[in-house]
């Protein structure tokens, strides 16, 4: 490969493949939910409850057998083993289908499904099962201060410093699987173009910001990520 820095973002159409539903698609999961309610600090603050039952199921499904990593996961997690030079997954996704399939420089932006945070101090805590609103936190004592360990909208997305300073030297940039209608991840490859990169999408249709990107390639992850790294 004639690059030196690859930067690898991943959203939802990634792990479609695995079982897991993507957002916006007719039967996403924002057709089952308003966002407002379920990925708001304002909702969370309305109905505690109802944000974390739909993170529960979202959990146990996450851990059923019937999720798995798919080929496009294992394609990147071997191009992370065999490239020479620096690679960096950044995803979106709060699934572990990355680490599963073997990936290790990994950053996740919108957080993580296995684990909850302290409202009050931000300590993480690794979880298996259900989260209840009346189970007490172990750093603080107290009852409801435990949330999801996600980004919702409004507030902001995890270790953007490094993020960022991974766009300004990369030479390839590679969507995969993500619409580009949630900021700032929409706005990587605009940053990656101008530090110079080569920049790549990867997904089922074009996004709403594909004319951002040098080259496309359209179709399923599980097909084109392989075909790609191959
Ligand atoms: C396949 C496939 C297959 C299917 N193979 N492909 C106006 C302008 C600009 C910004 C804003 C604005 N107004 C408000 C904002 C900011 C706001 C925002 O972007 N809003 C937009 C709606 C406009 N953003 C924020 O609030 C963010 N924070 C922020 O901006 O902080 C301030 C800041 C300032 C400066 C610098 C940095 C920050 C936070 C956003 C948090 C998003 N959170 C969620 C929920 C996370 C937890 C959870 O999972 O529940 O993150 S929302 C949801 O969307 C989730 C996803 O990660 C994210 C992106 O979705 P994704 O991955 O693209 O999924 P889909 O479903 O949209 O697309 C899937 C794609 O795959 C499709 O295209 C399919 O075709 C394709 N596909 N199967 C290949 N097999």
């Amino acid at each position: 490969m004639p690059y030196q820095r690859i930067v690898i973002l991943t959203g939802a159409g990634i792990s479609a493949e695995s079982g897991i539903k993507t957002f916006r698609a007719e039967d996403g999961l924002w057709e089952e939910h308003r966002v407002e309610d379920v990925a708001t600090p304002e909702g969370f603050a309305a109905d505690p409850v109802l944000v974390q039952n739909f993170y529960n199921g979202r959990r146990k499904q996450l851990l059923s057998d019937a999720v798995k990593p798919n080929a496009a996961h294992f394609a990147l997690a071997k191009l992370e083993q065999e490239f020479d030079g620096e690679l960096l997954i950044v995803t979106q996704n709060i699934d572990n289908l990355h680490e599963q399939a073997g990936s290790n420089k990994l950053i996740h932006m919108h957080g993580e499904l296995l684990k909850m945070r302290c409202a009050y101090t931000d300590i993480l805590y690794p979880i298996k099962g259900d989260i209840s609103v009346d189970d007490r936190c172990e750093c603080c004592g107290m009852r409801g201060a435990l949330r999801p360990h996600v980004v919702w909208f409004g507030e902001m997305p995890l270790q953007m410093e490094d993020i960022y300073q991974a766009l300004e030297t990369c030479d390839l940039f590679i969507a995969i699987g993500t619409s580009g209608n949630v900021y700032p991840a929409a706005g990587f490859v605009r940053q990656a173009g101008i530090s110079g990169a080569n920049t790549m999408e990867i997904n089922l249709e074009p996004s709403a910001v594909q004319s951002t990107f040098s080259e496309h390639r359209y179709g399923l992850a599980s097909s084109e990520v392989p075909r790609l790294v191959a």
